[in-house]
């Protein structure tokens, strides 16, 4: 249990362009990921086991699914004072939705008011990785300073996506956000320092650079664009490196690993590297459990196998509870709950969302099918990327075909 008086809060008003069309009616957050997660169940897991136990999320865009999600997934004993909110934009300071991360930590500052908690976590809710906060909050208070950010290295060709980070000895001489020069480290110019968009702050001295910044109207009010950058002028910045991060169970491999899954290709890489024979992110470390929505009311997965043709098979994949491969030959895939696949198809280097049907005689090839899509009988998809194109389906730069929730492919 963590000792310092801390609330955590997870910005998840992220519209996620970038994953157009998985983010078509859901939040960025609130996309599946892994079979049955949602990509904030990383973000939660880490605070819950760092020992924070008290959390809002502030959400606003396509904000329903991702809002059932929290409600049903993360209930907490509200006896003992512990919970898991989502707070929607509520336009408490004027009648706008959030104009950036900082505005909407700014208009849920009544609840940061009503907890009076001497520490706040600001944790993005995008991204996947194993942190122990706690650490990062030691961190903070050791350091004295308002404001910690925690880095970790990055290729320099990326600054672009990131903030910047200039420190010497934890001390954050400059910082710039999504610069498109910079220079890269000394020790390493191929690398820059890059903002994790974690963040620790000393309660009131966030509260005071809040106020300031709602009345700047030079201000895109952005946590990395406004807020960090006022702290590095008033009062300091401290910068945790993510490599001093241990967290039970990590593998040599895995303990600085952190991906930003915020396009189609990024995404795709995540996945493929889970279902890889030595996956670079373990998701099998049960002393650091990354918890979702418990679905053991679920039938174990089943396969059948097909003498015909020898298939009705997975290999090298994910197979999700609820899930049936009659006769279906999956490799490279995950299969998320509630996914069937019948006899005579072929599934190969795919990531299928919930309750997905691959019909008979089907091939499936690297794509992406989004929850509930139907693959008909004779259908292939992932096979041709200039018909998948001319049938409306988005195609990225390395070729994965992507299908929206909900849509039947024809033969
Ligand atoms: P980005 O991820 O590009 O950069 P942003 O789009 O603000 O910044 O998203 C940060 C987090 O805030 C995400 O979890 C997103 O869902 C959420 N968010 C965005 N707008 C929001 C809003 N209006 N209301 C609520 N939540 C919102 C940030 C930092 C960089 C850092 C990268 C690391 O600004 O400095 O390097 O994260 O990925």
């Amino acid at each position: 249990m963590a000792k310092n008086n801390v609330l955590a809060i997870v910005l998840a008003g992220g519209e996620g362009k970038r994953l157009m069309p998985l983010t078509l009616d859901r939040a960025k957050p609130a996309v599946p990921f892994g079979g049955h997660y949602r990509l904030i169940d990383f973000a939660l897991s880490n605070l819950v086991n760092s020992g924070y136990l008290r959390t809002i999320v502030l959400t606003q865009y396509k904000s329903h699914s991702l809002d059932r999600h929290i409600v049903q997934t993360w209930r907490m004993s509200a006896n003992l004072g512990n919970y898991v909110a989502p707070i929607p934009a509520q336009q408490r300071q004027g009648k706008h939705w959030y104009l950036g991360s900082g505005d909407a930590v700014y208009q849920s500052l009544n609840a940061v008011r009503d907890e009076k908690p001497d520490y706040l976590v600001i944790v993005g809710a995008d991204n996947i990785y194993r942190m122990d906060f706690s650490q990062m909050v030691e961190s903070h208070i050791a350091s004295g300073k308002p404001c910690t950010i925690a880095g970790i290295r990055q290729p320099i060709e990326l600054s672009s996506a990131f903030g910047v980070i200039d420190q010497d000895g934890g001390d954050v001489k400059a910082f710039l956000e999504k610069p498109t020069h910079c220079e890269g480290l000394s020790d390493d110019p191929t690398k820059i320092l890059a903002s994790m968009g974690n963040y620790v702050f000393t309660t009131k001295d966030l509260i005071e650079a809040l106020e300031r910044d709602a009345a700047n109207e030079d201000s895109a009010h952005d946590m990395g664009g406004d807020i960090v950058p006022y702290f590095v002028e008033h009062g300091g910045v401290n910068c945790y490196d993510f490599i001093d991060n241990e967290v039970p169970g990590a593998t040599e491999r895995d303990r600085d690993y952190w991906r930003d899954v915020g396009t189609l290709d990024a995404f795709y890489d995540a996945h493929m590297d889970l279902i890889s024979v030595h996956p670079v992110f373990n998701l099998y470390n049960f002393e650091w459990p990354t918890y979702t929505k418990a679905d053991a009311w679920l039938p174990p997965a089943k396969t059948t196998f097909n003498d015909a043709d020898r298939r009705g098979v997975a290999i090298d994949s994910i197979v999700s509870n609820g899930v049936i491969i009659s006769g279906g030959n999956v490799e490279h895939s995950i299969l998320s709950p509630g996914t069937y696949v019948h006899s005579y198809s072929s599934v190969s280097e795919s990531v299928l969302m919930h309750n997905t049907r691959i019909g008979r005689h089907t091939v499936v090839a690297k794509s992406i099918l989004d929850k509930d899509v139907v693959v008909e009988e004779n259908a292939t998809i992932g096979v041709d990327p200039e018909r998948d194109r001319a049938r409306g389906f988005t195609v990225t730069e390395s070729g994965i075909t992507v299908v929206p929730k909900g849509s039947i492919v024809h033969p």
